[in-house]
């Protein structure tokens, strides 16, 4: 019996040598050492032989098939036979996933959102695409009123429109180059009293530099009510300023001239850069035009459906841009726009 286990040695090995594939393999295996397999058979018979012989050829059976399932797995192993997506190395690094980012404009725009929801403000959209109406005309900017140049705007060539002959036919259509028409949209709607911000892209056909963009974004805000004064549009500022920061904040407040305000206002911020003494990003002055804002104008309301006789409003048009770049200490304008992932990983 021990001369024909060493034979069934002899030939599972070469069985096992040979095999190609694992199905073969397999197929071995259980010739071997499967429930009717050569191997199994002997151990079966064991019982059978006498006493003393049974304790010799028992270990020397247990022995081969030991070795025997050894081979087996290793050669499966070779072949692929541990399903690799049930095998995991815990041992090995694991592979590096990148992060997304969020642009440090949302980060700053949801705070600021936040803030003003918290002093009962809406947040309102407008349309991109804007008509001179909402832009210029309903703002007190008559055609021809000079003011119309403050803002290299971009004007919309109607042929280019799919929808040329409907809709729009009769519309003069720009690029928005600030979000002020959303103060009448928004008006319109809603009726006094009212509270409202509207973030959002611009458009200005600007030479551009470390601190003027062609696109860039501005924040509207306006709050219309009954004795509403400009006492109150400074708190309101300044509250946005000094909460944003998280600090106080040196602001100076200057005279300002926009056709939709009356009076109107310019809040500067010092420059946080260069803190006062000058650099490129606030063309050495030492501050940061930051918050254009004032007294909405009779004629405005009017625009918007609101009495100005009952109601009273202040609306100011925040450089959100300008402020990201205050706030993160960001030297150049041109970075927001550039997909740099060395700029936006870093936020
Ligand atoms: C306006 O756009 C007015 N609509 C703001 C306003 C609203 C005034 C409500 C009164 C009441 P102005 O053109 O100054 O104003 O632009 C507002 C802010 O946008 C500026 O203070 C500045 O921070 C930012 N800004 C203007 N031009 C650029 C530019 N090219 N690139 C980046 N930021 C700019």
């Amino acid at each position: 019996m021990k001369i024909e286990l060493q034979q069934l040695k002899e030939e599972a090995l070469q069985s096992i040598k040979s095999a190609s594939g694992l199905e073969e393999l397999k197929q071995a295996e259980i010739k071997y050492l499967g429930r009717k397999g050569k191997i199994t058979k002997v151990l079966r018979g064991l019982k059978d032989l006498k006493e003393s012989e049974r304790k010799e050829v028992g270990s020397l059976a247990n022995d081969i098939k030991n070795e025997l399932q050894a081979e087996f797995s290793q050669k499966k192993n070779q072949e692929g036979g541990v399903k690799k997506e049930s095998f995991i190395d815990v041992s090995l690094p694991g592979e590096k996933i990148d992060k997304g980012h969020i642009h440090p404009l949302t980060i700053v725009q949801s705070e600021l959102e936040d803030l003003f929801r918290s002093m009962g403000f809406i947040v309102l959209d407008g349309p991109e695409l804007e008509s001179d109406y909402y832009c210029f005309e309903a703002l007190n900017m008559p055609k021809d009123h000079p003011a119309r140049d403050m803002q290299d705007t971009f004007y919309i060539d109607k042929s280019s429109l799919y929808n040329k002959d409907e809709e729009n036919k009769d519309l003069d259509l720009l690029m928005r180059p600030h979000t002020s028409p959303v103060q009448v949209r928004g008006m319109q709607k809603h009726g006094a009293p009212f509270r409202a911000v509207v973030p959002g892209r611009v458009y200005r056909s600007e030479v551009i530099d470390a601190c003027h963009e062609h696109t860039f974004d501005q924040m509207e805000g306006i709050m219309v009510d009954k004795n509403i004064s400009v006492t109150n549009l400074i708190a309101v500022i300044k509250e946005l300023i000094d909460g944003l920061f998280g600090q106080k904040m040196e602001t100076r407040v200057r005279p300002g001239y926009f056709p939709f305000v009356e009076p109107a206002i310019e809040m500067d911020i010092k420059c946080t850069i260069c803190q006062g003494h000058g650099c490129p990003s606030c063309k050495n002055s030492g501050w940061l035009e930051l918050v254009p804002a004032g007294m909405v104008h009779p004629k405005v309301l009017k625009y918007g459906g609101i009495d100005p006789d009952k109601y009273s409003g202040f609306a100011f048009g925040l450089g959100l841009t300008r402020l990201v770049m205050m706030r993160y200490c960001i030297e150049d304008i041109r970075m927001f726009n550039s997909g740099d992932l060395r700029f936006l990983e870093q936020f």
